[in-house]
């Protein structure tokens, strides 16, 4: 399918900013608005493309090279893009998606330090004429945002140094500062301060583009 009916708009930032919270609230504003959507994520979204993100995501007995990375994450969204992201809104629902190219960018990118470059190409091949119209970034320092999640189990990339999570910062922040798409919030202000803001920016996004058209 080669046209788009509804509005893309996906949710960034670091592990434990806030995104799943956040969706949530994505999610509520266009209820109350009456707009149809769906709620997604990467990676994942098809049973395949979930299957995927438990291999990304599991402890192994080996080095995980960036590039493997790389290859698992769009691998799994092009079946998500096909599958589930190109055909909803064709249809004219708008997609809520946790997370997409712009995680790539930021972990295998600026995170492993993979060629930038090489990556737009990648991009280029897998969706180039489809980008999301809103991204909301959560920036938050990286070890707040690990204070966050100490509870839980760590996952193999959650384990990673301090370090590597702040050249993923550093992405993020590089790629908000490059395209106006993004709409950077606080995510360390309190959880209801940063809720009301991503509605907020939400509410803003649909008046000046409900009319439904590209
Ligand atoms: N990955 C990749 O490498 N390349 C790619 O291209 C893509 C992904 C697409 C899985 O992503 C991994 O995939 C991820 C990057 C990689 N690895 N890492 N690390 P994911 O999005 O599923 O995983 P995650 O980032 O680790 O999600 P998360 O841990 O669930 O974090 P979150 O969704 O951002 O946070 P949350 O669950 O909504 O909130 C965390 C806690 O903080 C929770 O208890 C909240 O109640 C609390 N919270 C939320 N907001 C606040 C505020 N404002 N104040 C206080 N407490 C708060």
């Amino acid at each position: 399918m080669d046209f788009k009916l509804g509005k893309f708009i996906t949710l960034e930032g670091s592990e434990g900013v806030g995104k799943t919270t956040n969706v949530d609230s994505v999610c509520q504003t266009l209820d109350d608005l009456s707009i149809p959507y769906i709620r997604t994520r990467e990676p994942g979204g098809t049973p395949m493309a979930e299957a995927l993100r438990t291999n990304l995501l599991a402890q192994w007995d080996e080095t995980v090279d960036g590039l493997t990375e790389l290859f698992i994450v769009f691998a799994a969204r092009l079946q998500h893009v096909q599958g589930v992201i190109r055909p909803a809104l064709a249809s004219g629902k708008w997609v809520v998606c946790d997370r997409f190219t712009d995680a790539s960018y930021a972990y295998q990118g600026y995170g492993r330090g993979l060629d930038l470059k090489k990556m737009a190409v990648l991009e280029e091949w897998v969706h180039g004429d489809l980008q999301p119209d809103l991204t909301l970034y959560l920036d938050l320092d990286p070890e707040v945002a690990a204070n966050r999640i100490a509870d839980r189990e760590q996952d193999r990339m959650e384990q990673e140094q301090l370090s590597f999570f702040h050249r993923v910062r550093q992405g993020y922040l590089a790629r908000a500062a490059a395209d106006s798409r993004f709409q950077t919030v606080d995510a360390s202000l309190p959880l209801v301060e940063v809720q009301a803001l991503v509605c907020e920016q939400v509410k803003a996004f649909v008046s000046t583009h409900s009319e439904g058209s590209n």
